[in-house]
């Protein structure tokens, strides 16, 4: 019986211990011209142990959102789409200006400064977090 409960409890434990948290930290996008794709910054704190991968996204004020990378293209840098955005356990992600961002598509309403994006990303697990990024002036 002993050894049984050692079993479950070994069993157990690391799917009870692959929980994954993931904070948003100072979410905000810059204010841009009527109808213009806009962008969006954060840190993305992850306080869990387990990595959270992050495939998508939605959001009811735009048509279309897409996870995006700067990267150096023998000396322009370019914009490109990632499949997923990895936050290892433990870490924190920057989305900043020049570096990963949330590209925002496809406005249905003109946002000026100090209004709300809400927005949706979902990671690989279905799970579903909420953001809310603050517009400001550029
Ligand atoms: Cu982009």
């Amino acid at each position: 019986m002993r050894r049984w409960i050692a079993l479950i409890a070994f069993i157990c434990l690391p799917i009870a211990s692959a929980h994954a948290e993931l904070n948003i930290i100072d979410a905000w996008s810059p204010e841009a011209p009527p109808g213009r794709t806009m962008a969006g910054f954060m840190t993305l704190e992850n306080t869990g142990d387990a990595p959270v991968a992050l495939v998508d996204g939605s959001s009811p004020q735009f048509g279309r959102i897409e996870i995006h990378d700067m990267i150096n293209d023998e000396g322009v840098m370019r914009m490109r789409r990632l499949d997923q955005l990895v936050v290892p356990a433990n870490e924190r992600v920057e989305l900043k200006p020049g570096s990963f961002h949330i590209m925002l598509m496809q406005p249905k309403t003109t946002l000026v400064a100090g209004d709300a994006i809400e927005l949706v990303l979902l990671d690989d697990e279905g799970n579903a977090h909420e953001v809310t990024f603050m517009v400001r002036p550029r």
